[in-house]
């Protein structure tokens, strides 16, 4: 009797064979390259972790150039300003007023004010005089620059008021104004102060 499927039989051992010695190999060398896998699992762990201390480290370099930038930004965003005017009459009193961005008011008989900066630095009392007002770090905001002529002394003339402001880009002359009465503050002009420190006139 001639066997059925001889063939196929002896195949399907052969395949069998086959199939059981490459799952064999295969479960070998599973268990062998296992711990690669695994380290290098671990390797990668290890590198995301590295780069993303290395991200927040480089977040925190940004941060604080940003802030040393802000903080240069801000010093230099400062002006001084400095407020001159003289008169050549003589024997007159003429007297500079200066109204900060607060509404503190400056003048000889306040020549600092607590809690503002600025000072009037000089006060002539008779003239030809000057007077000056300064101040090192200047608020943003309006200064309201005024002149007054406190006392003839004795001379009928109107002085005339020539000045200066001086500032961290530069200087720029005040407006010349004639005061024609005693004890009335007559307006110069105002300076705007921007908050990058640059100024504004308006005379
Ligand atoms: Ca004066």
């Amino acid at each position: 009797m001639k066997p059925r499927n001889r063939e196929i039989n002896i195949f399907n051992l052969s395949m069998l064979d086959v199939i059981c010695g490459s799952l064999g190999a295969f479960v070998i060398i599973m268990i062998i390259l296992m711990p690669y896998y695994k380290k290098e699992n671990i390797d990668y762990q290890h590198e995301i972790e590295r780069l993303r201390r290395q991200a927040e480290t480089s977040d925190q370099r940004a941060s604080q150039a940003e802030q040393r930038a802000q903080r240069a930004e801000m010093m230099l965003a400062k002006t001084f300003l400095v407020v001159y005017i003289r008169w050549n009459t003589r024997y007159h009193d003429v007297d500079l007023h200066v109204i900060d961005p607060a509404g503190a008011e400056f003048y000889f008989q306040k020549k600092t004010i607590a809690g503002r900066q600025g000072e009037l630095s000089e006060d002539n009392q008779i003239g030809p005089g000057n007077e000056i007002w300064e101040i090192k770090d200047a608020p943003p905001g309006q200064y309201q620059l005024y002149a007054n002529l406190y006392s003839r002394h004795g001379n009928p003339e109107n002085p005339s008021v020539r000045g200066r402001v001086f500032f961290r880009d530069g200087s720029k002359a005040l407006p010349e104004i004639v005061l024609t009465q005693e004890k009335r503050k007559e307006r110069i002009g105002t300076l705007t102060v921007r908050d990058d420190g640059s100024l504004q006139f308006s005379w």
